[in-house]
């Protein structure tokens, strides 16, 4: 049986023209036939993730460069499977060649919590006598288990545990309501669940107990917001047309707009993948990036009581901001003339599965491009701006992430992160000191201290692949007042600092300097200010990640150390930020 669907999947793969472009995600017939393949030789595993093991850089780069002639990069598919006994693998399988080329255990590690192995613990849970117990004692009457709810999250590092276990922290809470949001009464302590043995290890219970609230709950559904009062209706429609189409082009996953040329990806984790983004300069096809991506995130937060200090979640790398990505739905999540794309995915029993419009690409207007007036004659030119929007929206338990690349007409490349949702919340008591680490922001509703710090991948390819990264700082000119070099005290300029070690290269942002990065082609000069060639790199008005070094959010989260790291790739003398 394995043998034939294998045949039938591979022949299926095969007999699709043409073939897909080395960047694009795999297919579902794709992913069916890495699964078959696994099966036939290792039997009986969860899947955890099958997805595009992306060519390496220096291949891809020759093929880009030459599709005609250099050979097509293999199409391979990166797996990650946990076998009997909660033995994680991770392997590669080359598609074309249909055969698994790595597959390896790989100890003391543990794969992302996907959404199925989030949704099993709330029914443990609420099954387990030592959490029914916990329940009563806070106020909670037995019958009322099914008004229990929890959101598994991953345990992250507790040192009573170690790390060969697949372990989750169930943070509870109660809904009195199936509608009512659960987020008004959250319950004070934290059960430990085991995802390979399905059991409740262990509670964390704090030694101060915090009964549930007797609040009135909070209902942000439609029919609860119209017996409120309803929405505002007071305003007028907008509508959005585009009356002669939209005004990019779609070549499979390769986007077409405003000079600007960009291959659209998806993964797991990251959720879009952006590749070799071009720019065409009156004809002459200009590299930009080779990969931009949202590559992770963390979210610390600032309770330092027990077992608060675990609330720090890797939203992509713990949970996968592909996986957790919502279908979207024209007139809400997006409005005008929309271009879908689907995300393909594996489930834990290895069906493939698919998010519906799980990107979204449209225009928005963007006011004024430029404009000049000449005050003599108040002649006016002004040139209207036009964006072209790439999008995707995850939500991670209470969170929504709205994550927007932004394509502009004068070059510039922006991302802009929207967060909406409901906050992450802990139970307090009647009139309790939060110490400043919280606020009460509902009776009996602790909001406790957090950041949300991203990690944006940059892989530039500014004019070509060997970029130099510059810190810029506004700084005064040297020469006291009255000095023959600084007569006046006027002098200033932008100083531009050399990156030449990873070291060099941890970086942060300094507000005084106003301080960006410059991605630059020293090979290329600009013809007016003989200056590089470059992008400049604006991530500003962040305070430093507050948890203190040392610590356990410190140790783990090692990307948001600094705002800026810059390492070498896998090409001799080429950096990527
Ligand atoms: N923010 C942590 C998280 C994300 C997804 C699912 C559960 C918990």
């Amino acid at each position: 049986m394995v043998l034939d669907r294998l045949q039938q999947l591979t022949h299926q793969v095969n007999a699709t023209a043409p073939p897909p472009h080395p960047f694009d995600p795999l297919s579902t017939s794709e992913i069916e036939a890495v699964v078959a393949l696994i099966r036939k030789e290792y039997g009986n595993v969860n899947f955890n993730a099958v997805s595009l093991y992306e060519p390496r850089k220096a291949e891809m780069m020759a093929w880009l460069a030459d599709p005609e002639t250099a050979p097509r990069p293999a199409r391979k598919a990166d797996v990650v499977a946990i076998a009997p006994g909660g033995k994680v693998h991770d392997g590669i399988v080359d598609l074309d060649q249909k055969k698994i080329i790595q597959w390896q255990h790989t100890p003391g590690v543990q794969p992302l919590i996907t959404m199925e192995d989030l949704q099993e613990v709330e029914h443990i849970v609420r099954k387990d006598p030592k959490v029914i117990e916990q329940c009563e004692i806070i106020g909670i009457p037995k019958e009322d288990m099914h008004k229990v709810y929890c959101d598994p999250w991953t345990i992250g590092y507790d040192e009573r545990f170690g790390t060969d276990v697949r372990l989750q922290q169930a943070l509870m809470y109660y809904r009195p309501h199936v509608d009512d949001s659960q987020y008004t009464f959250p319950l004070d302590f934290c059960p430990i669940y085991n995802a390979e043995t399905k059991q409740i290890i262990h509670i964390d219970i704090p030694p101060v107990r915090r009964p549930l609230s007797k609040a009135a709950p909070n209902n942000y559904h439609p029919e609860s917001v119209e017996k409120e009062g309803g929405y505002r209706n007071d305003l007028k429609p907008i509508n959005i047309t585009q009356p002669e189409g939209v005004s990019f082009k779609m070549d499979g996953r390769i986007i077409d707009w405003q000079n600007w040329n960009i291959h659209v990806g998806f993964n797991y984790r990251e959720g879009i993948v952006l590749n070799n983004i071009t720019y065409n300069d009156k004809g002459n096809v200009r590299p930009v990036f080779y990969r931009l991506s949202l590559a992770e995130m963390v979210v610390p937060y600032g309770n330092p009581e027990h077992p608060h200090q675990r609330k720090h979640a890797f939203d992509l790398g713990e949970y996968g901001g592909g996986y957790m990505t919502n279908s979207l739905s024209l007139g809400c999540d997006c409005k005008g003339a929309i271009h879908y794309m689907d995300a393909a995915f594996v489930n834990r029993a290895g069906a493939s599965t698919i998010v519906k419009n799980a990107i979204c690409i449209h225009e928005e207007d963007a006011g004024i491009l430029y404009k000049h007036t000449d005050f003599r004659d108040e002649s006016i030119i002004v040139t209207r701006g036009r964006k072209l929007v790439i999008s995707h929206i995850f939500t991670a338990a209470n969170y929504e992430y709205c994550v927007y690349w932004i394509f502009h007409q004068d070059g510039t490349v922006q991302l802009d992160i929207k967060l909406t949702g409901i906050l992450n919340t802990y139970a307090m008591n009647p009139g309790e000191d939060t110490k400043g680490w919280g606020t009460e922001v509902y009776p009996g509703v602790n909001a406790h201290n957090h950041q949300h710090l991203f990690c944006l991948r940059v892989d530039p390819n500014i004019d070509g692949p060997s970029n130099t990264v510059f810190q810029v700082d506004a700084v005064r000119g040297p020469g006291e007042v009255g000095s023959a070099e600084n007569k006046y005290g006027n002098a200033f300029y932008a100083k531009k600092t050399k990156y030449t070690t990873p070291l060099e290269a941890m970086s942060d942002y300094d507000g005084f300097t106003g301080r960006t990065w410059e991605m630059a082609n020293t090979n290329k000069l600009n013809p007016y200010s003989k200056k590089p060639v470059c992008y400049k790199l604006v991530s500003r008005e962040v305070p430093p990640l507050l948890p203190k070094e040392g610590g356990l959010v410190w140790k783990r989260a090692g990307f948001a150390r600094h705002a800026v790291h810059v390492t070498k790739c896998e090409l001799p003398h080429i950096w990527h930020l």
